[in-house]
């Protein structure tokens, strides 16, 4: 079977999708992404942009970080808010707030000569302070329901189990293994 490509730019999550995918390679591929509240909307305009520019298979995702007293900031704009405030600034708009319920999304689209669409949540919270070095982005913050630990505190196995994409990424295994 043909290798699958994993469109994306994020070592990070390329590296939780090898860890449940053998088959597959991390492709840098610039492509727009539109502005939506919806994730599954800007896969799917990514996956038209790429369809006829990359030998398929090839996958890829949109993720973020959804936090409940903040009116789901940043969603669709967690990479540009982390880029400027990091962690950091989400525990100071956080400080003193009691309702720190958040959720992670993942949105994967799958292009095989048709697309397939793969969604994954998690619920957690955000710590009142960083922990952990592993992982990337927002891990050292958030906790996922059932743990006392944040992402960063573990390994990426254990992440997988509990995780957004690692959600999305066993839907698109069963995809896979069945077709
Ligand atoms: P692509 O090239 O795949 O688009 P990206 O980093 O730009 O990589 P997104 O546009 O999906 O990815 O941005 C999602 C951001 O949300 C990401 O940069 C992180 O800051 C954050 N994020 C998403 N999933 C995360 C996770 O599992 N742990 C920590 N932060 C996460």
């Amino acid at each position: 079977m043909h290798k699958i490509f994993f469109v994306t730019s994020n070592k990070g999550k390329f590296s939780e999708a090898e860890k449940k995918i053998k088959n597959i390679e991390q492709k840098s591929f610039d492509y727009p992404e539109i502005r939506s509240e919806n994730l599954g909307e800007i896969v799917v305009y990514g996956i038209e942009f790429l369809k006829e520019k990359i030998r398929k298979p090839f996958f890829i995702e949109d993720s973020g970080l959804f936090i409940d007293v903040l009116n789901n900031f940043p969603g669709p704009f967690s990479k540009y808010v982390f880029n400027k405030i990091g962690c950091k600034g989400i525990l100071k708009l956080m400080k003193n707030e009691k309702n720190r319920n958040a959720v992670f999304k993942s949105a994967i689209g799958y292009y095989d000569g048709e697309t397939k669409m793969f969604e994954g949540i998690c619920e957690g919270r955000i710590s009142t302070r960083m922990s952990g070095k592993k992982g990337f982005g927002y891990d050292p913050i958030f906790i996922p329901k059932n743990s006392d630990k944040t992402f960063a505190q573990m390994d990426i196995g254990e992440k997988n189990i509990y995780s957004h994409r690692g959600n999305a990424l066993t839907k698109l295994v069963k995809h896979i293994q069945k077709s």
